[in-house]
């Protein structure tokens, strides 16, 4: 049986991004590896964004420090595959870890997966160093390529032959019940500071600038709930301090399972943790519940404050729906985050305004539960982080391949500027809708942080500490 090596590249080097990603467990990567070792395939994985920021030191490495690891690591362990996941974002690190790898064993199969390549095979295979792309879930795939089988009978691959791109066709999605519990013990837990519960895979919703209902054929499935007690029990074990991140848009779908999984985690006597949820995700029954299980903060993606922008772009929300969750969270006194979107196809200078508009309402309901409990939240958290669970943050849009955008921006009336990855961070415009311009949008993104930070401002909170951008 072969050796496989699975890599999780840097994180591009910006300090108050490190920061924070860093404390990720590479999730992705974990699942494959609990796929591979349940077959019996012998597999180690290196997290390099660890060494991005060392802890308790914060010493950094930088990405050619770091390349230099992998090729020493590599050349002494030999193993017969490496696996490297990317995100669109961190798709030129990735490629220099590929590099490196390659350099350190030439007879390596370098295979690449995840979000950004599974929609980019061709041309990620003109790279030198990367022989095989994983499109779609990785685990059973994997098994197949680590047991050798001929690669033209591997469904959900793409591979190079006499210098053509072979796309095999798709390979199915896993049965619920075969989503393995990620692999946590293969990794030191002791370096991270979270684990996300993402309890279902997939999405039955189809908005414009998003790639994961394609990843999932627009489908939704459930993760066990037995597995995701697994997991917390696993991760738990490793690390008692963890803080769990429920990244789950969903949970309000079906109640009853919501209120078995926060049931379990309620029994567990975490620390507050933080959840994300679409604003038609959440209900009063579900913001009690997470009250009781200790849930501090819920991140909700407003996207736009214009109906017309939101309807254009399938979002399948309201205007109204989306300030009555501001509402329902300020009447439950729950702190809520709103993330919005600028620069959506569709957007025009009036729709930039009417978005900081909803943004400032929101920020007044969620201020408002600051204000009421500012003491006791000043006891739970640092300021920075009250005002990080309160805020609006307003991202540009970065149209990634495999988004309805990215595939049909004519369609949305929208010009794609360049595929100059590593810009595609949602804090540059790599591109504009017909009716404003990228420039204008950018510059309206700091002139509503401005406004949402006077807002803040105003209520004359005894601490004034605020950093745009942080976010923790
Ligand atoms: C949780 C989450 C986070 C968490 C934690 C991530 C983590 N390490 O656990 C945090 C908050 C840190 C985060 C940060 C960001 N995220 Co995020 N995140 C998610 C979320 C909600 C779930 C990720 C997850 O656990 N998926 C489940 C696993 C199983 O899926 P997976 O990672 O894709 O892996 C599977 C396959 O892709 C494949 N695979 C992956 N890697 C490999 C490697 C090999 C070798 C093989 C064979 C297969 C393979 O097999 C895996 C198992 O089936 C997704 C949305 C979603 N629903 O997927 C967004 C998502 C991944 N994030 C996204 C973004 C944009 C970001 C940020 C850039 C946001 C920002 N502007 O700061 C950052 C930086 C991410 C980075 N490292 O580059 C985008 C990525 C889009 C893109 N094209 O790059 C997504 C898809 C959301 C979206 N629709 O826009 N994120
Ligand atoms: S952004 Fe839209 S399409 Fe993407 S996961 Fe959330 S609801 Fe689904």
């Amino acid at each position: 049986m072969l050796k496989v090596l699975l890599i999780d590249p840097p994180f591009p080097e910006r300090p108050w991004d490190i920061s924070w990603i860093t404390q990720f467990p590479p999730k992705g990567l974990l699942y494959i590896a609990a796929a591979l070792r349940e077959a019996g395939i012998d597999v180690e994985v290196l997290d390099t964004k660890i060494m991005q920021f060392e802890r308790p030191s914060l010493l950094r490495r930088s990405i050619d420090e770091i390349c230099h690891v992998v090729r020493e690591k590599v050349k002494r362990k030999k193993p017969e595959i490496i696996g490297l996941t990317s995100t669109t974002l961190s798709y030129s690190s990735a490629l220099r870890i590929a590099k490196a790898a390659k350099e350190g064993y030439p007879p390596a199969t370098v295979v690449m997966g995840g979000v950004h390549v599974s929609f980019t095979p061709e041309e990620t295979l003109k790279n030198e160093f990367i022989d095989v792309v994983v499109r779609g879930e990785g685990e059973t795939t994997m098994i197949e390529l680590a047991k050798s089988l001929p690669l033209l009978n591997i469904l959900g691959i793409s591979f190079k032959k006499n210098g053509k791109v072979i796309n095999n066709p798709d390979r199915e999605n896993l049965d619920p019940i075969d989503i393995p519990v990620p692999a946590y013990d293969l990794v030191d837990m002791r370096n991270y500071a979270y684990v996300v519960l993402t309890c279902t895979r997939g999405c039955p919703y189809r908005c414009s600038f998003c790639e994961v209902p394609l990843l999932h054929n627009s489908k939704i499935r459930y993760r066990t709930v037995e597995k995701i007690q697994q997991e917390l029990d696993l991760a738990f074990s490793l690390n008692p301090r963890l803080e769990i991140r429920l990244e789950d848009e969903f949970l309000g779908l079906d109640m009853e399972r919501a209120e078995r999984i926060l049931t379990i985690i309620k029994k567990r006597n975490v620390m507050p943790f933080r959840t994300v949820t679409r604003p038609d995700g959440i209900n009063e029954k579900l913001i009690q519940l997470l009250k009781q299980a200790d849930c501090s903060n819920v991140y909700v993606g407003m996207e736009s404050g214009s109906d017309e922008v939101l309807e254009f772009n399938n979002r399948g929300m309201t205007v109204k729906r989306i300030l009555e969750t501001a509402n329902m969270l300020e009447r439950n006194e729950m702190l809520f985050h709103s993330a919005f979107i600028l620069g959506l196809p569709g957007e025009t200078k009036e729709t930039l305004k009417q978005t900081l508009r909803v943004a400032q309402k929101c920020c007044e309901s969620t201020f408002s539960v600051v204000r009421k409990n500012f003491e006791t939240l000043l006891d739970l958290m640092p300021f920075k982080l009250i005002v990080e669970n309160s805020r609006a943050e307003f991202n540009l849009l970065a149209p990634n391949p495999g988004t309805p955008i990215s595939k049909n921006p004519g369609k949305f009336r929208y010009r794609i500027f360049h595929r100059n990855w590593g810009l595609y961070d949602c804090n540059t415009s790599v591109g504009e809708p017909y009716d404003v311009s990228g420039e204008e949008i950018s510059r309206f993104k700091y002139h509503a942080l401005s406004e949402i930070q006077k807002q803040m401002s105003s209520y004359e909170l005894p601490v004034d500490w605020w950093v745009p951008g942080y976010k923790g």
